[in-house]
């Protein structure tokens, strides 16, 4: 079983490929997405991460979404490397919520040698509380990424953001191969990858199949894939930007799905934007992690209480651990040993 089952994750994805799953009748794509989701999850299921921006604005690059960029005029109120304490106080807030995993996010091209001893002292604290920690500093060198690893971060998030075709056309202060690098550190590093992208920004259905093919062909998929909707944030370039179709977001996450089938998919930025239906529709075709707590880094998210509320509407119920193994990886185990089948087949 497991190994047929491994048999389905590839890493040799074209892009016409994803293409034509794209461009699947909806109905189609929606079964074909649910039944891979039904092998590889419990699909009532969900992971809860809660994100903390620890140094907020004036950040030096150009990427034409952010808020954060120094380069914009977005009224952002700035902040300087947040105390410990002050991080612990809200790491501790954010598990008495249910949240298992607490991501620190801070608005750096990367992060300097002289902030790694405060970086280290909030993973340690972090771990301490027993939540799951999760970091996103910009480009880390190989050292930095050893450093983090050492004192047990568990995920780096970094994006890929788009296709490379598209990448330039959103940031010209780091190129894609930057980036590509810099999850190369961290995997070489022994830390779990988080990455993914944002779409909405006026890319093509192809770019998003670039970003996908991107994705599902590194050497090994990231454990998290956070699929962001442009939220558009008055003074960015980006502001003005028509939605997205709706059935397009919905599109993206499903085939992020069937192709990195045992990664889990993020229904991150956007939400507040979205209805109960849409994100049930996410839900449906296999996402299965969000953002939860009222605020992203700098902008809104849904209230807790609702997504409480959204969640036992539709019979979903936080997911409470995590594997110590990527799937991907063909022995896996959960974190307490026990025998809990992380597989859930289509037929049950
Ligand atoms: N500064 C670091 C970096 O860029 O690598 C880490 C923080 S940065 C804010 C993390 C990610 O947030 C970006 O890669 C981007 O994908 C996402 N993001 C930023 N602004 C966004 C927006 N307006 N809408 C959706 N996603 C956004
Ligand atoms: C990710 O992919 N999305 C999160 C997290 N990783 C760091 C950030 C979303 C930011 C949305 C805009 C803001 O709140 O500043
Ligand atoms: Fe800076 Fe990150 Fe925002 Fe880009 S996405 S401007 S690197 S904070």
């Amino acid at each position: 079983m497991l190994n047929s089952v491994l048999e389905t994750i590839r890493h040799d994805w074209q892009v016409d490929e994803i293409v034509a799953l794209l461009q699947l009748p909806f109905n189609d794509l929606v079964y074909k997405a649910q039944s891979v989701h039904r092998r590889f999850f419990d699909p009532n299921k969900v992971q809860v991460s809660t994100l903390l921006s620890i140094k907020t604005g004036a950040c030096p690059e150009d990427c034409k979404y952010c808020p954060q960029s120094s380069r914009y005029d977005t009224e952002l109120e700035k902040e300087k490397l947040m105390q410990v304490e002050r991080v612990l106080t809200e790491a501790k807030n954010a598990k008495a919520q249910g949240a298992t995993r607490f991501c620190m996010g801070a608005a750096w091209r990367s992060p300097h040698d002289r902030d790694l001893p405060h970086l280290i002292a909030m993973v340690k604290g972090v771990k301490e509380l027993g939540l799951e920690s999760c970091m996103t500093l910009g480009m880390l060198t190989a050292n930095q990424a050893n450093q983090l690893a050492d004192a047990g971060l568990d995920y780096y998030n970094h994006n890929l953001d788009t296709s490379p075709e598209f990448y330039t056309d959103i940031i010209t202060t780091r190129t894609y191969q930057d980036r590509i690098d810099t999850l190369s550190h961290v995997r070489n590093a022994g830390m779990k990858i988080c990455s993914g992208g944002i779409v909405g920004m006026g890319e093509s259905l192809r770019d998003r199949a670039g970003l996908l093919a991107q994705l599902a062909n590194l050497p090994e998929h990231p454990e998290s894939v956070p699929v962001n909707m442009l939220v558009k944030v008055q003074g960015t370039p980006l502001s003005e930007q028509p939605d997205l179709d709706k059935f397009d977001f919905i599109r993206t996450l499903a085939v992020a799905r069937i192709i990195m089938p045992a990664s889990h998919i993020r229904l991150s930025a956007g939400r507040e934007q979205m209805s109960e239906e849409m994100q049930s529709l996410a839900f449906l075709v296999g996402a299965n992690s969000i953002f939860y707590g009222e605020k992203l880094l700098t902008t809104p998210n849904p209230e807790a209480s609702k997504d409480m509320k959204l969640f036992a509407k539709l019979g979903i119920q936080a997911e409470e651990r995590s594997i110590e193994k990527h799937p991907d990886d063909s022995s896996v185990q959960q974190v307490d040993g026990s025998s809990t089948p992380l597989y859930y087949s289509a037929a049950n």
